[in-house]
């Protein structure tokens, strides 16, 4: 079996490697030889300018991260959780000290950034295991409470998902098989669909947010 590949090569590099070429001596596979290390070297190039940062390393249970300038100086923070401990954090760019916004959170489990109440700073939004969902308000991370019966958020979003400019959390709860959603603008209106359970356990963001939008239909159920 013969295997073929077509590389497409911009005109300064054929020049180049015409200028590099020995004339009478080189075959095209030499040329082609040459081509595929300096992709390689390239390739290797690119990899090698990450550099891997520890921001903790304290805790086994650490999870359910979500990034956004918190404090508003212009680099990304990460906020995050401990599953055992029922905390939820942020860590401060660039030095990544931890600063902690609930530590009674039980089964801490996800947590997502947004724009919660138009004050132009971002908030925090986290779900637990326990049945807790929760925004905390920044700066100083009063929490309160959308919920305190979800058992088994596996999935946490918060959009507009029926587009009234006033987000909306959506959760999976495992435990109690469904898919909630929590129309914030309507005070805390819950509407809970039941969900095959093998479904409800698949749902992470981007599929949460898909059923999120579908369950505003009116023709749904
Ligand atoms: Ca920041
Ligand atoms: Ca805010
Ligand atoms: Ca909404």
């Amino acid at each position: 079996m013969s295997l073929s590949k077509v590389i497409r090569i911009s005109q300064s590099i054929f020049e180049r490697l015409q200028k590099l070429a020995v004339p009478l001596e080189d075959t095209p596979a030499d040329v082609i030889e040459r081509l595929l290390d300096f992709y390689d070297a390239n390739q290797k190039q690119e990899t090698s300018t990450w550099k891997k940062e520890i921001v903790d390393t304290g805790e086994i249970s650490f999870g359910g991260v979500s990034v956004g300038d918190i404090n508003n100086d212009g680099l990304l923070d990460i906020v995050s959780r401990y599953f055992n401990a029922g905390h939820v954090f942020w860590y401060e760019a660039p030095d990544w000290e931890q600063q902690i916004i609930d530590e009674n959170i039980g089964m801490a489990r996800h947590t997502c950034l947004a724009e919660m109440d138009g004050d132009d700073d971002l908030d925090v939004v986290a779900s637990s295991w326990g049945g807790e969902v929760a925004w905390y308000k920044a700066p100083n991370w009063e929490k309160s409470y959308v919920d305190t019966s979800l058992r088994g958020s596996a999935g946490l979003c918060v959009a507009d998902l029926n587009a009234d400019v006033t987000l909306d959390i959506i959760s999976t709860g495992v435990m109690v098989h469904s898919v909630v959603w929590y129309d914030l603008a309507t005070g805390i209106d819950i509407v809970d669909h039941k969900l095959p359970l093998n479904l409800v356990r698949r749902l992470w963001r981007e599929k949460l947010l898909k059923v999120g939008k579908r369950l505003q239909q009116p023709d749904y159920l």
